[in-house]
């Protein structure tokens, strides 16, 4: 078994079937990786029921069984079920985000929604559905992706006369209509998003939010009249998805040029923001940002008129962003109790937990139950995302263990000594770290705290990938890297044939080979004369190495 199928997801079931080929001349599929059908535990089996009115209960049966450091894919599995993100669906594959996984998008949607909007770019819709005319008019760039189209062949009883594929990506579908719609150069530039499903027919092992097949995404598809906008505009893309993942999901990414073997096929050149994930050893592309040169233009006839009359085909861009992002923060974050949300993505950031004892006054308890509406009030003015835990029939250390597995960055804790202090203990989710804040000052320490959270969970994560970066100039050190689940640095002279050779010599019994992730943009000084870490030929470049997802 390889890594790839041993890293996230337990093994697939022996009996896995080869799927049917999906279209008439598509090359044939490759055996399915499926699924083991998955009992989904109970996420919280200890009831935490309190018995008898005590103060005791039963914390038990919150915890995940498997470890990050010990089992990493099993962990995964257990932790998106049982923090409630995902529950597994009957198609091999496909999963339910829930409430909590979906608020975390609609977060990442509302940051970036709002930022290419002010770069004037708009949202719109195109169909799901592309007939197989227009799909093959882009044959070239679709072909090695055709076993993974999926078709509609059947409406009811009936045989369709032409089969109808289910989008994977909507160049072919939108591009016809930029050739209608671009006349002039006054209707340039002509810059469409669309938030939208996309269909994959995929036979790598499947893994919740970092491989399914059909996942959520963005996708931009841009026109201009200059090479210079459009290129420009690779890079403003380019720098929302680091954004994206530093600034909100609190991921550290590299952000490059792919190389000529890793980029997108119909592009020009391809730019890309490279996440990676410590426990495996693995890269992960975290979106793409493509210039398509004039590729597609010429294609679909895409040409607008300048100011001498002549003919000229647009520049085209596409850039794409998924909810791979989501779990890439959530492999990143979380431990063994659970989700570690950064502040700015949790759908909540603090719970308020009342502590009355079963010794505490009833007026003190209904005090208590003031507090908590008046605190919940001073933080909601400040935008804070609060949630209240008031329910009696939860002993509080059961709250503590179910809070923390859904990953609120903040705990805060109102007890009967508190309530004598006029304070509030604050406990942190990503460090465990508690401090006593008074009342008074609730309103203005919470949202502070919740900003070191968030950059001390960028720091810790960035230092990480840092100590998991390796600066090789040979091959022996490049294999002692990759064996030691780190990425790989190297000056590199940029030929394909090197790739492809890296690729097969890195491969072992228990290990996939290792590609580019990228040409990274920062990189050292590569002094004249430096040589290529594996053919020893002048080195044109630096390259980020790894074994990835
Ligand atoms: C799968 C089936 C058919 C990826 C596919 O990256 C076609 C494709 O064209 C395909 N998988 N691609 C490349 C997608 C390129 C590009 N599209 C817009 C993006 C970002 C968003």
């Amino acid at each position: 078994m390889t890594t790839e199928e041993t890293a996230a997801a337990p093994a697939p079931a022996a009996d896995a079937p080869a799927a049917a080929a999906p279209a008439e001349k598509a090359p044939r599929a490759p055996k399915e990786k499926k699924e083991k059908p998955k009992k989904e535990p109970k996420p919280e089996q200890g009831d935490g029921k309190k018995s008898g009115g005590g103060a005791g209960g039963d914390a038990k049966g919150l915890g995940l069984k498997n470890s990050k450091k010990d089992n990493f894919g099993e962990w995964y599995s257990e932790l998106v079920v049982a923090s409630e993100l995902i529950s597994y669906y009957d198609v091999s594959g496909c999963y339910i985000l829930r409430p909590w996984a979906f608020a975390m998008w609609e977060v990442v949607q509302g940051w970036f929604d709002k930022r290419i909007k002010q770069l004037g770019v708009q949202n719109s819709y195109f169909p799901l559905f592309i007939t197989e005319d227009v799909l093959n008019t882009e044959k070239d760039h679709v072909e090695g992706f055709a076993p993974e189209v999926a078709w509609v062949t059947k409406y009811g009883n009936s045989t369709m006369e032409k089969p109808i594929a289910i989008r994977p990506t909507s160049e072919t579908v939108m591009y016809p209509y930029f050739a209608q719609w671009i006349r002039s150069h006054r209707d340039l530039p002509l810059r469409l998003n669309q938030w939208t499903n996309v269909v994959r027919w995929e036979f790598k092992y499947p893994t919740p939010f970092i491989r399914s097949r059909e996942f959520l995404w963005q996708e931009g598809h841009t026109a201009f009249a200059s090479r210079e906008e459009a290129e420009k505009e690779v890079l403003d893309i380019l720098e929302l998805y680091r954004g994206v993942y530093e600034d909100v999901l609190a991921v550290p990414v590299t952000k490059g040029k792919k190389s000529k073997k890793e980029q997108f096929a119909g592009a020009f050149y391809t730019t890309t923001v490279e996440a990676y994930i410590p426990e495996t050893g693995r890269g992960i592309q975290g979106a793409t940002s493509h210039c398509l040169g004039q590729n597609f233009s010429k294609m679909f006839g895409i040409q607008y008129e300048d100011d001498d009359r002549q003919k000229q085909h647009v520049w085209q861009n596409s850039w794409g962003l998924t909810t791979r992002s989501l779990g890439v923060m959530i492999m990143t974050h979380a431990d063994d109790k659970g989700l570690v949300l950064p502040p700015r993505v949790a759908p909540k950031q603090v719970v308020i937990i009342p502590i009355p004892k079963a010794s505490t006054a009833p007026e003190t308890v209904q005090a208590m139950m003031d507090k908590v509406a008046e605190l919940t009030a001073a933080l909601e003015a400040k935008d804070v995302r609060v949630v209240t835990d008031t329910r009696s029939n939860y002993t509080p250390g059961w709250k503590y263990n179910h809070w923390e597995l859904k990953g609120l960055p903040l705990r805060m804790e109102l007890g009967p000594k508190d309530m004598d202090n006029g304070a509030v203990v604050l406990a942190r989710r990503d460090t465990g770290a508690k401090e006593t804040v008074s009342w008074a000052d609730v309103a203005t320490r919470v949202p502070a705290l919740l900003e070191t959270i968030q950059a001390d969970m960028f720091a810790a994560a960035k230092a990480r990938t840092s100590n998991c970066t390796e600066v090789c100039h040979s091959w022996e050190q490049f294999m002692t890297a990759l064996n030691n689940k780190h990425m790989a640095l190297t000056p590199w002279a940029d030929e394909e044939e090197i790739e492809e050779e890296v690729k097969k010599k890195s491969t072992t019994p228990d290990a996939m080979g290792a590609k580019t992730l990228c040409l990274p943009f920062e990189a050292p000084e590569l002094p004249e004369g430096t040589k290529c870490f594996y053919s020893g030929k002048p080195a044109k470049n630096w390259a980020l190495w790894g074994r990835s997802y």
